[in-house]
């Protein structure tokens, strides 16, 4: 349980020897041996900043870390305009909007739902995997009567935008990439393939971490696909003692590297998050050479010192960094193209 955010607590320091000792890892871990105490949230694409107001409020109202990343998570899941998550997403090929999600703490919760249906708040469906089933992950129709089992209202939702979108992209049904489409809000000209999620970490003062993912997915993708999102170790990753990650993107090459999970790897070994991003970003532009012409795939990483780093295949990846205080900046992520 976090306790509220205290003003002052940036300046406040405490020796790695009690609640952060038991935190550390015992490989790769940093030199320094003083940790700030202070509470943090990171977001992908400028969009997260107002999700990283309701990550910060529900702490400071005495919200545990997961209430917070849920809280977050829960904004655009409700934004009509953001058009891969939630009830504003754009559907798959076939016309359903299908949404994917995750939340994880730092002390082994971890819930998602994959290809959920007439549910909008899925985060809140994965939490309620994590806390209320012997699972980690429900799928299409077991998620959806899983949801509806937990009191979720069930029905259809695509709006007028979304289907427009989904008839203009049937007249010629092509995928093509577009990236960095995320920061777009409200999109005229349909691209061939959108995708956009918010993916959110937050760390309280003590050091300790939980994040959570949520999406549509790519726009028009065929029926049950799933993305990186609600993979754990893919879309998210969350270590005690360690770090978070989560990816933007196109999930399919965020997948294949498992790349969350190798982000806090690398920084288990030492790495900085930015040097952790950098270097999964780099061994998917190996891995896949010239099949990634034009795609975008961004991460985002918090330490458990609440350092922060981002790195992306393009440029254009953006993310929100709030502070204690509510301060948020908005930064744009360095990108191996330049
Ligand atoms: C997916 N990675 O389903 C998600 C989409 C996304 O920015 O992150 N878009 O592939």
């Amino acid at each position: 349980m976090v306790v509220g955010v205290e003003v002052n607590s940036a300046r406040r320091m405490f020796l790695a020897g009690g609640a952060a000792a038991a935190a550390a890892p015992t490989r790769g871990a940093r030199k320094e041996s003083r940790v700030p105490m202070r509470a943090i949230v990171v977001s992908t694409w400028d969009f997260g900043a107002a999700a990283n107001r309701a990550v910060l409020a529900t702490m400071k109202a005495g919200g545990s870390l997961v209430d917070a990343v849920e809280a977050g998570a829960r904004v655009p899941e409700v934004d009509l305009t953001n058009h891969s998550v939630g009830e504003g997403g754009y559907p798959d090929r076939d016309g359903h909007v299908t949404l994917d999600a995750i939340i994880m703490d730092d002390a082994g919760g971890l819930g998602a739902v994959a290809a959920l249906e007439e549910i909008v708040h899925a985060v809140s469906v994965a939490r309620r995997v994590m806390e209320r089933t012997p699972h980690t992950m429900l799928v299409g129709d077991g998620a959806t009567q899983f949801a509806v089992a937990q009191g979720f209202e069930r029905r259809k939702f695509l709006t007028p935008e979304a289907e427009a979108g989904w008839r203009e992209w049937l007249r010629t049904s092509r995928y093509e990439p577009v990236a960095n489409i995320e920061n777009r809000r409200s999109i005229g000209a349909v691209p061939a393939l959108n995708h956009d999620t918010l993916g959110i970490l937050a760390r309280s003062p003590e050091g300790r971490l939980a994040g959570a993912c949520t999406t549509s997915g790519m726009a028009f993708k065929m029926h049950g696909r799933v993305g990186d999102s609600p993979q754990c170790g893919c879309g998210l990753f969350v270590e005690r003692g360690v770090g978070a990650a989560t990816s933007t993107g196109v999930g399919e090459e965020v997948t294949r590297i498992a790349g969350s999970a190798r982000v806090v790897a690398s920084m288990r070994s030492g790495l900085s998050p930015g040097a952790a991003c950098r270097e999964a970003v780099q061994h998917i532009a190996q891995l896949r050479g010239a099949a990634i012409k034009g795609v975008q795939v961004g991460f985002l990483a918090l330490s458990s010192r609440g350092e922060v780093g981002a790195y992306a295949l393009m440029p254009g990846f953006t993310y929100a960094v709030t502070d204690e205080h509510g301060n948020t900046q908005i930064r744009p992520a360095p990108s191996l193209a330049g």
